[in-house]
């Protein structure tokens, strides 16, 4: 397939093709205001993730991770879930934070260093603390779901990863148990081609859905830039999840367009070729040109949404800069339900009181 290095082996399930054109089943159940949506949230979402690395380049904000190229693996994720499901994300799920309603300028408090974790209430937005350590974040989403079942909430956990997180034994712990406890998880890998200079052919052998089957639970490899087919495979493992049957490991094939973050240097271990075969697959152009084919889209339209996407960054800018840093008692509290004396001790040290 026309596809840069990091995506080969089994064709991914897709419903729009690189240029634009569709193939296979394209109705996935949108209604084509609901199609405008993705397209607005992938715009705005891009803009916000630019405005970021020139926030950080301006020393606003000390170290951000971008994800422009995998707006559709985000955004077509996220739009597939229910209000009351719950997102367990890496450090790089930005986009996925805005579609869950996440307040991006509280979120980026984060990488501004002046608070750290859990900037937005989880409860509220049913979206947990940004995770740095790789795939932690995976068992807590498993544990959580667990949960959900055994309250019979009927709702389902979705836990974003990486393909390097696939190595780490917190990625195999957690899937096993899922499998085993028939917990309502949809385990989302956004496969995008890298874990910081180290390619996805370097990390692992086999492909990542694959190892599904060993788990014994479903396994899906989908376009990931094909934000329809991301779309429809996070909706058909949400409702295998709600109805009881399990989880599902989606791969999702995208590719990192830009550096692992704006501390690195991606020059250093990659060639341009690569990135720019992999711009040649750029998820908005895709979908923007289908929209267009199909009339649910305009000239009018689209640039409509990079005013509002540029509107939108501004504001995020404006506001991060205005807020200042978040009172200093934020950081004892919730922290222990009945705090020993040690740590009420440092609390009046640090309060001063
Ligand atoms: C446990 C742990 N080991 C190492 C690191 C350093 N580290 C940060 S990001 C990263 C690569 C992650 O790759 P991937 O899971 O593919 O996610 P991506 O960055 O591509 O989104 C590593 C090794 C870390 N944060 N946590
Ligand atoms: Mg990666």
């Amino acid at each position: 397939m026309d596809a840069p290095e990091p995506w080969t082996g089994t064709d991914p399930v897709r419903s729009i093709a690189p240029d634009g054109t569709a193939v296979g089943d394209i109705d996935v159940g949108l209604s084509p205001d609901d199609l405008r949506s993705l397209l607005r949230w992938m715009i705005v979402a891009r803009r916000l993730d630019r405005e970021c690395i020139a926030l950080q380049r301006q020393g606003e904000l000390t170290v951000y991770p971008g994800f422009e190229g995998q707006e559709a693996a985000q955004v077509g994720s996220a739009l597939a879930l229910g209000a009351e499901d719950f997102v367990f994300p890496t450090f790089r799920e930005l986009a996925a934070a805005l579609v869950r309603g996440v307040d991006p300028a509280r979120y980026l408090w984060y990488h501004r260093g002046t608070w750290h974790g859990g900037p937005y209430d989880p409860r509220a937005t049913r979206f947990g603390p940004i995770s740095i350590p790789i795939a932690t974040q995976i068992p807590h989403a498993v544990g959580h779901a667990l949960g959900q079942k055994l309250d019979a909430t009927g709702d389902c956990t979705l836990v974003y990863f990486g393909d390097g997180s696939t190595s780490e034994g917190d990625f195999h712990e957690g899937a096993n148990l899922a499998a085993v406890l028939r917990v309502p998880v949809v385990l989302f890998c956004q496969n995008n081609g890298w874990a910081i200079s180290v390619p996805t052919a370097e990390q692992t052998r086999g492909e990542i859905w694959r190892r599904a089957e060993g788990y014994g639970m479903p396994g899906v490899r989908v376009d990931g830039n094909d934000v329809l087919a991301v779309y429809r495979a996070t909706r058909q493992a949400v409702e295998r999840a709600r109805s009881g049957d399990g989880p599902t490991l989606i791969e999702a094939l995208t590719y990192r367009i830009g550096a692992h973050s704006t501390a690195d240097d991606p020059g250093r271990y990659r060639d341009d070729a690569e990135v720019d075969r992999a711009r040649a697959l750029d998820p908005i152009a895709r979908f923007s040109t289908w929209m267009r084919g199909a009339g649910h889209a305009d000239d009018d339209l689209v640039s409509g949404y990079e005013a509002e996407g540029e509107a939108f960054a501004l504001g995020v800018r404006e506001e991060l800069i205005a807020q200042g840093a978040p009172p200093l008692e934020w950081m004892f509290d919730w922290v222990y339900a009945e705090p020993p004396e040690a740590f009420d001790r440092q609390r009046r040290e640090a309060l001063g009181g």
